[in-house]
């Protein structure tokens, strides 16, 4: 009798590095070469600045916004669009380089989940127009094709690990159970208690790198990195990944956002 065939640690980095699909995978040894070059560039680029800065003191404005920076903002939306044009992955890295993430933000964490909740969670998905969809099971997601990524997970307060998360597509999730939504311009998420609250926009949610996740770094969630299932996205800061998903909203309006509320960038992008 031969034993049962166990998968060697080659082979899987071998699968795994298969199916992080999308995007170009580096080394965090290239990966420190280039931030090191794009530092130095950067440096170049603040002395400009800083000249730039004192002619931009004396530029006419409209709305007290000077002229000079009202083109900056054009010139970012026009980023922006190409970017969402060309279909722009962001990097995937080699499954070796993964990290320990560490716990941050436990808004709407606070309660215990009760036994069995996990096992029997159901996501709470609404329509527009606040039209109610039925529950989605944990159970549902998971019969859709399984995706294991890895990137760099970054937070505003200016930490970052690598980290792999193995989950389901969001635009997948949508084409699967809310097929007849096509009217909408944001998602909305939220935990079981309202307490914590996101919004993010078509094109973010659409990508193929946003994914629900219910395993990281090959384990399954727990609790403080928002078991049973989250949003991730390489795409958006840390703030915009909700952990705990108990609905989704499909909306034509920019929904409410915990930390947009309190000052911070709606988009939180890259
Ligand atoms: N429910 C919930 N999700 C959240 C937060 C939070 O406070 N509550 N914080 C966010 C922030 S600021 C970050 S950086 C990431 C951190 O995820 P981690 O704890 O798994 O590293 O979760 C995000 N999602
Ligand atoms: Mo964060």
């Amino acid at each position: 009798m031969s034993e049962p065939k166990r998968e060697s640690s080659d082979d899987r980095e071998r699968r795994l590095r298969a199916l992080t699909d999308g995007g170009e995978t580096i080394s965090r040894a290239e990966y420190a070469r280039r931030s090191r070059r794009s530092f130095l560039a950067f440096g170049a680029l603040g002395i400009g600045g800083y000249l730039g800065f004192r002619t931009l003191q004396n530029r006419p404005s409209a709305d007290g916004i000077p002229d000079t920076l009202r083109n900056g903002l054009a010139w970012n939306e026009d980023v922006w669009e190409t970017a969402q044009r060309d279909g722009a992955r962001s990097r995937a890295f080699d499954p070796a380089d993964r990290e320990d993430l560490r716990v941050n933000g436990r808004l709407g964490l606070r309660s215990d989940l009760a036994d069995g909740a996990a096992e029997n969670w159901k996501i709470d998905l609404i329509g527009v127009g606040e039209v109610g969809l039925g529950p989605l099971t944990l159970d549902a997601i998971k019969g859709l094709e399984v995706h294991d990524m890895v990137w760099e997970h970054k937070c505003i307060e200016g930490w970052s690990n690598i980290v792999q998360w193995t989950g389901v597509r969001f635009s997948e999730v949508a084409s699967a159970f809310a097929s007849d939504q096509s009217d909408w311009d944001y998602i909305a998420l939220r935990t079981p208690d309202n307490q914590y609250y996101v919004g993010l926009d078509r094109y973010t949610m659409l990508h193929p790198q946003t994914l629900l996740a219910w395993q990281l770094n090959g384990e399954p969630l727990t609790a403080d990195h928002g078991a049973p299932i989250r949003l991730v996205t390489p795409l958006k800061y840390g703030i915009k990944q909700l952990k705990r998903v108990a609905s989704i909203e499909f909306t034509s309006t920019k929904p409410a956002d915990y930390w947009a509320e309190r000052g911070y960038d709606y988009h939180s992008g890259f």
